[in-house]
């Protein structure tokens, strides 16, 4: 089938019976999945597989009980131990590997899981590079979340946009079309488990947000947060400073006061112990700091923040913040001394705090289905947030409150 043909039938999938839909797949034009991915409606979703499970039953060849129960058997340890993303586990659901039955009976998944497995509907995520950015808006408070790739940035947005919304914290701002797309995309894909797409190289998003006190609702603290593609680090700490495209020195160097969120990623250190994964996140975090050091970010910052993401897996047994404070001083000492020597150095000029936490979304399974939604990480980084940024007036004025 022609290539445009079939992006039009699937920009309106929904308008075509289900009998035209099953006469495409039968002919092998369009996938399921595809659909899927296109917005099949749920109702037209569970037609279709109905009709298709009945055939597959029907015209599945004879093969030895026990060579087909112990490929299934394979498949559902396979799955249940995170070797495949949710996208894979829905698409062997579609296209009958596996039924719900089955994954029922030989995972941990309940029916809830396998539902919002089947319905999973990942949007693409929009991107703009750094031609396409406006320059930061002035007098907000400036919110950088900076970590390699992978981290966990992305998740930590997720969470935090999730939290506004249910708290009732966001107050509209249109100043930047694509970040505001961006932060609602993030906010309802939270809100159904779904976990962002990996920034994409070069890529970064800038969203400026209202964001109401969560003690005095009527106050709003003007901000900008900005995501960096964990990319531009990595070329930063290799290729060195002047490989940095120009628009991020302007970011980071505007007037604006700003909070820096590090991310350091437990889950990545953990896995590093037993191969590894290039240089590590320590080095090349040292590195960003001199980076923003020689940009003058650390003159104006009010707090850093160093959130060890991902603190679900930390030991059961362990008190999570002390543990966060533990792992940090035992392995990333020497970056923990690095930013003690630039407080030191601008203890006279700006002085700013340095608070180590944990960060966790909830419980993560199937590489990018959020299970359970654990909004604490969220609620602290709310809290951080609005401890530092000062609360913008109406009139114009801009005064620095400390609230909690
Ligand atoms: N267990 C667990 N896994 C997490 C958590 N947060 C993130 N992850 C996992 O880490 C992956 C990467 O997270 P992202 O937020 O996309 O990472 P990022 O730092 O934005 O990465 P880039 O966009 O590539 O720079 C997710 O897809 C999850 O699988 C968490 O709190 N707990
Ligand atoms: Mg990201």
């Amino acid at each position: 089938m022609d290539k445009i043909v079939k992006q039009q039938i699937l920009q309106e999938v929904n308008d075509l019976e289900v009998s035209d839909l099953m006469g495409l797949i039968n002919e092998g034009d369009i996938r399921l999945e595809e659909m899927v991915d296109a917005g099949l409606e749920r109702g037209k979703l569970t037609a279709i597989q109905t009709e298709l499970n009945q055939v597959r039953i029907e015209s599945a060849p004879p093969v030895s009980s026990q060579d087909a129960y112990d490929e299934l058997k394979g498949i559902c340890t396979s799955i249940e131990n995170d070797e495949y993303d949710v996208l894979e586990v829905r698409n062997f659901l579609l296209n009958g590997v596996i039924t719900p039955e089955q994954l029922k009976q030989y995972t941990s998944m309940t029916d809830e899981i396998i539902e919002r497995i089947n319905y999973y509907q990942k949007a693409e995520t929009p991107f703009t590079d750094w031609t396409n950015l406006p320059p930061l808006q002035l007098n907000r408070t400036d919110i950088y979340f900076l970590g390699q790739p992978g981290s966990g940035k992305s998740c930590v947005l997720g969470s935090l946009f999730y939290y506004f919304d249910k708290k009732g914290l966001l107050a509209e701002n249109m100043q930047n079309q694509i970040g505001t797309l961006y932060r609602n995309q993030l906010k309802d894909e939270f809100g159904y488990g779904i976990l962002p797409d990996s920034t994409a190289v070069d890529g970064v998003n800038y969203m400026p947000i209202e964001l109401r006190n969560l003690k005095d609702t009527k106050l709003k603290h003007p901000l900008n947060f900005v995501e960096m593609s964990g990319e531009i680090f990595d070329k930063a700490y290799e290729k060195g400073i002047q490989s940095i495209h120009p628009k991020v020195k302007e970011y980071l160097s505007n007037k604006n006061r700003k909070i820096l969120f590090f991310i350091i990623d437990y889950d990545l250190h953990k896995r590093s112990e037993k191969m590894s994964f290039g240089a590590g996140q320590a080095s090349k975090l040292t590195a960003v700091l001199e980076i923003l050091d020689n940009y003058g970010t650390l003159t104006k910052v009010d707090s850093i923040y160093v959130l060890v993401t991902k603190s679900d897996l930390f030991p059961a047994e362990r008190d999570k913040v002390e543990y966060a404070n533990e792992f940090i001083n035992t392995f990333y000492l020497n970056f923990v001394n690095n930013l003690k020597d630039k407080k030191q150095k601008y203890a006279n000029k700006n002085s700013f705090k340095i608070t180590i936490y944990p960060f966790t979304i909830g419980n993560v399974k199937f590489k990018s289905l959020l299970v359970t939604n654990d909004t604490s990480g969220a609620e602290f980084a709310t809290k951080a947030i609005q401890k530092h940024a000062f609360v913008g007036k109406e009139s114009g004025f801009f005064g620095k409150i400390f609230g909690n």
